[in-house]
């Protein structure tokens, strides 16, 4: 799927989206699953051809005779690692599972609003001008929190200039994808000048004790995303101060349940949670939706719009309203591909009995 413009972070940029998409076919039901993976390991170690090598070597024999999308999770636990791929199947197969049962992932999840509110993530550009001018474009939208992708000799002047042109009441976080090391720490620390919500995973994924170590001379919170890859990493990063807000991303964790449960231990450690995004299509940005509407996601989330990244999206699309999405209240998901869409998108179709 083409992006309607480039989006640039410190580890690349995207012209297009290569969508790995998991149709699971049931007894009762069918449920659609979305792939975060990217063609190559360079946000998180998974890849998609890799991805798929690890769900048709291993997962999918191992998921045969699962139940539900819970033992879905349990058949595949022995396995390390691979997150994204988990996710995937479990995703599809709970899909499933509520369509057939004729109930909303929002509540199955535990969503608590009809609406979540919508941040857009603004990738780095050639120009402070050019960063304005689009930073503005989301404003008039109606986003409600800009998200500024940083890397070194992209950060501190841009936020400047953000914030002399749109004032002190935008709700703005910058997002570094581990592009600095601990010796950049007083060069972050100039960031606390302009009263950013968070700057999200300043140095390497496994890291943890380097965050801890720069939250003590930054203040401005620091949120981690790659470090995150489990319920468990959450609570060492929470217990260690590595971590005072997390961005939850079900792909990068294992799961939606598993997403679920690190809502449910952050909010007990009274750490704010916002959805993070991983340029979806209609299908992953339904379910992030119905997570987003979970009772402890405080923040607003990568959840933007359907046109955010894509001019024909292979669902109907997602309207933003007032800076908000409705949480889809239908059966599963509550959208599936549009067939004809899906159709014209699909490059190969691989099926495999359990
Ligand atoms: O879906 O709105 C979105 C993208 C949000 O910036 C975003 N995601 O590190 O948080 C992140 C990045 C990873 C993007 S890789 C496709
Ligand atoms: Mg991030």
């Amino acid at each position: 799927m083409p992006l309607v413009s480039p989006f640039r972070t410190s580890f690349g940029t995207q012209t297009e989206r290569d969508i790995l998409l998991v149709k699971a076919v049931t007894g009762h039901a069918e449920g659609w699953g979305e792939c975060v993976t990217l063609p190559d390991p360079i946000y998180s170690p998974e890849y998609t051809e890799g991805a798929v090598d690890v769900m048709k070597r291993f997962f999918i024999p191992a998921i045969a005779g699962v139940r539900d999308a819970n033992g879905v999770g349990e058949a595949l636990q022995h396995f390390k690692g691979h997150r994204m791929a988990k996710a995937v199947l479990e995703m599809a197969v709970l899909d499933a599972e509520l369509r057939a049962e004729g109930r909303s992932f929002a509540r199955e999840l535990g969503g608590v609003h009809e609406t979540v509110p919508c941040g857009v993530s603004v990738g780095i550009m050639d120009s402070v001008p050019q960063l304005l001018d689009a930073v503005g474009g989301y404003l008039d939208q109606g986003y409600v929190r800009i998200k500024l992708k940083i890397e070194p000799g992209w950060d501190v002047d841009v936020v400047r200039a953000v914030r002399e042109r749109f004032g002190d009441d935008v709700l703005l976080q910058v997002d570094a994808n581990t592009a600095y090391t601990l010796r950049d720490a007083r060069h972050l620390a100039a960031l606390d000048a302009f009263d950013l919500l968070l700057i999200e995973q300043p140095l390497e994924e496994e890291d943890i004790v380097g965050h801890a170590d720069l939250a003590k001379i930054v203040q401005t919170p620091i949120c981690l995303d790659e470090s995150i890859t489990s319920a468990q990493t959450a609570a060492a990063a929470i217990r260690l101060g590595a971590t005072s807000i997390i961005n939850i991303k079900p792909g990068r964790v294992g799961g939606y349940l598993e997403a679920r449960r690190i809502h449910d231990l952050a909010a007990a450690a009274g750490v704010p949670v916002w959805c993070g995004g991983m340029v979806e299509s209609g299908i992953g940005r339904a379910a992030n939706i119905a997570l987003a509407s979970l009772p402890g996601f405080t923040l607003p989330g990568d959840v933007s719009a359907s046109d955010r990244f894509y001019r024909t999206d292979i669902t109907p699309p997602f309207v933003m309203e007032d800076g908000h999405l409705p949480v889809p209240t239908g059966p599963g998901l509550g959208v599936a591909p549009i067939p004809e869409v899906l159709e014209e998108l699909t490059t190969a179709v691989e099926w495999l009995p359990v």
